[in-house]
């Protein structure tokens, strides 16, 4: 199987791909158990193909104790049982491939679960062959923890483990140990569940947090600066760059996979040295500098859409001539788009959600749309700490909150616009109980807006926000330039209209979305001219030929093409 995988691929099939993210917990539970799994994603794979998608990033199917959703593996060839077995994977591959569609599933390999058979022999004794799987050191003279790093998922990165008397290091939560890449029986055992995947017929991977994977030496404590955002020192290790050539040379060349890196604690100046086609490291990553562009931590703050064009810019230079990088403006980690830069209000919803879509659809980049932004879905409205599930907010609520450091409606006013929980709730299909999404209780509760929202009535819908998407998608599929075309923001100061062309020789896109409630005329800077409308989310109020000067309907998004 993977010798026809390896011909069939182009050497850059995932430049021209739209990829969709399922979180399968949240996606369609086939057995009524309130949990989404792998049938319930077989089951909707004509909605998948109706919508145009070439690609599903599945994020992990792995067996796992679930201390965080998954991200947490015990066993990286076993299906979490709770999704199913290995012949409903089998099939739902198989089913994908029928359909055309490629599958590229999460690699989580900068932690497993404490609950890994490598992690169990690990803490057994200071001499186990496996103990230098993980990162083992003796706390302080005073038994405080090796350094003061801190944990993502608050307190301590360090766990004082009693069979041995040694810490061990964690980024995430205490049951996520991380990995020793130092360790080249590490490295090895990794390289091959990658290859067991692949030869299954999997066609790539996302990899979470993979810039964490090499650990600076001296494990030296954080300065004041440097605690307010470890991530910038966890993702620098000496190591990583000759960790990721391996693994592309050893591993996803000779399949022609496709690789997405998490780039958490990466700036822009540093992605070429992941991305550089000629390093031979990464395909693409995803940048943060969008999703995170109003936030502080967990704390919402204001963003301007000067600052937003800016970082499309430099993520867009960041790439390079050479280089390609991504699309997206949710995912399982963030709030929903439409809530986060559009008007969720029941005005705007639907037109800003299709404006969002169009900005994100006409990138230089790979678009990665999560589950449910096709049909415009919006943040769950939080009342309680309660209505959470995630283990990031439950960490640093006995952090923050339950120590008195920031009062309980301060940390709620804030993490109910940032919380993961938001994009997590389950997938509204239908009008039926649970929105379709299962007849038993669902593991986290659905937004009651699911009746306004659902796949059920889009689909009826012409002018849904699902078939603007589909739209989208289609056009992408046969204009090259907004595949490949030269993107050039025409306007980067104007404080509420997004402009920008796309060129590929001499065919010229022109994208204007309008950023906000208010109408407003818009005059064409230099010399450009409209030669027609080509897709457009109003009823139709566009710009004729030869037109230099335009008026914009509120969130009106219209694509151009120009004389
Ligand atoms: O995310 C890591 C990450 O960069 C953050 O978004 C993280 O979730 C947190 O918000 C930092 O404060 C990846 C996965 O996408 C996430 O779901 C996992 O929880 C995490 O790694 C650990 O595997
Ligand atoms: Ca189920």
């Amino acid at each position: 199987m993977s010798q026809t995988t390896r011909v069939i691929r182009p050497s850059s099939w995932w430049k021209e791909v739209v990829v969709y993210q399922v979180y399968p917990r949240s996606f369609n539970d086939s057995n009524g158990d309130g949990i989404g799994d792998l049938n319930g994603i077989t089951a909707k794979l004509d909605y998948l193909k109706r919508l145009g998608i070439d690609v599903v990033w599945l994020s992990p199917h792995f067996d796992s104790p679930n201390a965080d959703n998954g991200y947490d593996i015990r066993d990286y060839r076993q299906v979490m049982a709770e999704f199913g077995t290995m012949a409903d994977f089998d099939r739902m591959l198989e089913a994908m491939k029928a359909r055309g569609i490629e599958l590229i599933i999460d690699l989580v390999v900068n932690h497993t679960s404490d609950e890994h058979a490598w992690f169990a022999a690990s803490r057994r004794s200071r001499d186990n062959p496996h103990r230098d799987y993980y990162i083992w050191r003796d706390g302080k003279p005073d038994g405080t923890p090796p350094n003061n790093y801190p944990s993502f998922f608050g307190g301590s990165a360090w766990k004082l483990d009693p069979i041995t008397g040694q810490f061990y290091l964690h980024y995430f939560d205490a049951k996520q140990p991380d990995l020793n890449w130092e360790n080249s029986q590490v490295r090895s055992d990794v390289f091959d569940l990658m290859r067991f995947w692949l030869d299954k017929g999997v066609a790539g991977f996302r990899m979470d947090v993979i810039p964490l994977i090499s650990k600076q030496p001296s494990l030296a404590d954080l300065t004041p600066d440097q605690l307010a955002h470890p991530e910038f020192v966890y993702a620098n290790g000496p190591h990583v760059h000759e960790y990721l050539q391996r693994m592309h040379r050893e591993v996803l060349a000779p399949y022609h996979a496709m690789s997405v890196g998490e780039a958490f604690g990466v700036t822009l100046e540093q992605a070429p040295l992941f991305t550089d086609p000629r390093r031979g490291e990464l395909n693409m990553i995803f940048h943060f500098d969008i999703v995170r562009l109003d936030r502080e931590n967990w704390r919402k703050t204001d963003w301007t859409l000067p600052a937003l064009k800016a970082a499309y810019t430099r993520i867009d230079e960041a790439a390079g001539l050479r280089g390609w990088t991504t699309s997206y403006l949710c995912n399982h980690d963030n709030p929903r788009a439409v809530s986060h830069f559009g008007d969720d209000s029941p005005a705007w919803r639907e037109r800003s959600a299709k404006a969002l879509a169009t900005l994100m659809l006409t990138q230089r980049a790979t678009p990665f749309l999560y589950q449910g932004d096709e049909l415009g879905m919006t943040n769950y409205p939080f009342q309680s700490v309660q209505d959470y599930d995630d283990v990031e907010i439950r960490g640093q609520w006995r952090q923050l909150v339950e120590t008195g450091l920031v009062p309980a409606a301060e940390y709620l006013g804030h993490v109910c616009q940032t919380s993961r929980d938001n994009a997590r709730t389950p997938m509204q299909w239908s009008q039926e109980v649970n929105a379709g999404f299962t007849t038993g209780q669902p593991w986290l509760a659905v937004n009651p807006n699911y009746l306004e929202i659902n796949a059920a009535a889009q689909l009826e819908d012409p002018d849904s926000v699902f078939h603007h998407y589909r739209r989208l998608i289609a056009l992408r599929r046969q204009k090259p330039a907004l595949v490949h075309g030269a993107y050039l923001d025409i306007d980067p100061k104007h404080e509420q209209i997004f402009a920008y062309t796309r060129s590929l020789a001499d065919e010229r896109y022109l994208v204007i979305v309008n950023f906000g409630a208010r109408p407003l005329g818009y005059a064409l800077p230099g010399s450009l001219r409209i030669e027609r409308a080509v897709l457009d989310n109003t009823s139709g109020d566009t710009a004729t030929a030869g037109a230099t000067q335009l008026r914009s309907a509120p969130w009106q998004a219209t694509i151009y093409k120009l004389d």
